[in-house]
């Protein structure tokens, strides 16, 4: 141990290590990171290995599960998305997903059917929704594809749409199914969202008719999820205490979407 002459300033103590001790220190590092990898390499296969559940493996589905508990317990309709000035909708809404709306549909013979219950089954034409008390909300609408767009829509409030009709008894069960005319998208929403006072059965966009491609006649929007549930071209609604199907978590996302 010698010191060493830094410069003309200053002299430093410095210990000078033995190589024996730097190559045990080079190999505990490179056998930890070894270790390492190897650890996420066995990880990823078990994963991998596991059983899928609802389109997601196995224990994936289960972290999705226990923040579906967390979140169900949280939302109240207290707890309201935040809305924005008119001026702040964008004049041109984006188009997503077309699952369910297939060519041929005519709105002019669309009826929304409402199973009340199993082998009762109101018809209900769009006068009769559009004769409903009307709500309007400007909000931030978001995609779980990452994109989100400040867009205003009005309709009836599907809490206001259950009073009309009687739906007392149906709204205490625990989900409300819905799906397109075709069957070919659907989805399950947790009845306490449902009846959220952002809910609303929407008809209409930028103070506009509502679109064909945004769900003409009748679609849902619903702030306190994500677009995935915000199901266009309604045509059969139900109440149920099972979980009714869902597009998209049959396809691996949580079954509560919400935000
Ligand atoms: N019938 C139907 N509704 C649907 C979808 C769909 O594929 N089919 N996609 C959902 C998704 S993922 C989003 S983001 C929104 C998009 O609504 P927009 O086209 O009005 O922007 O619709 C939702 N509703
Ligand atoms: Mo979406």
């Amino acid at each position: 141990n010698t010191p060493i002459k830094h410069n003309s300033m200053k002299t430093l103590d410095e210990k000078i290590v033995d190589s024996s001790l730097i190559r045990r220190k080079t190999i505990i590092a490179f056998s930890s990171f070894f270790i390492f990898i190897l650890a996420c390499v066995l990880g990823w296969k078990w994963l991998q290995s596991r059983p899928k559940e609802a389109g997601a493996l196995q224990p994936l589905r289960g972290v999705l599960n226990f923040n579906e508990k967390l979140f169900t317990g949280l939302i109240s309709n207290n707890h309201l998305a935040k809305t924005y000035p008119l001026s702040a909708a964008a004049p041109q809404v984006r188009r997503n997903g077309d699952e369910g709306m297939s060519d041929g549909f005519d709105p002019a013979a669309w009826k929304l059917q409402l199973v009340r219950n199993p082998g009762d089954t109101l018809y209900i034409g769009i006068d009769e929704i559009k004769a409903l008390p009307k709500t309007d909300i400007v909000f931030d609408f978001k995609c779980i594809e990452g994109w989100s767009q400040v867009t205003h829509w009005a309709g009836v409030r599907f809490s206001d749409f259950v009073k009309k009709y009687g739906l007392d008894a149906q709204s205490q069960l625990k989900y409300v199914g819905m799906h397109t005319p075709d069957n070919a998208y659907y989805v399950g929403i947790d009845t306490k969202s449902i009846l959220h006072p952002q809910t609303i059965l929407c008809y209409e966009m930028n103070g506009q008719p509502l679109p064909m491609n945004q769900g003409a006649p009748l679609r849902l929007i619903i702030p306190v999820k994500y677009g995935v549930k915000h199901i266009k071209r309604i045509g059969t609604i139900y109440f149920s205490n099972q979980r009714p199907p869902d597009y998209w978590y049959e396809r691996g996302y949580d079954y509560f979407g919400g935000l």
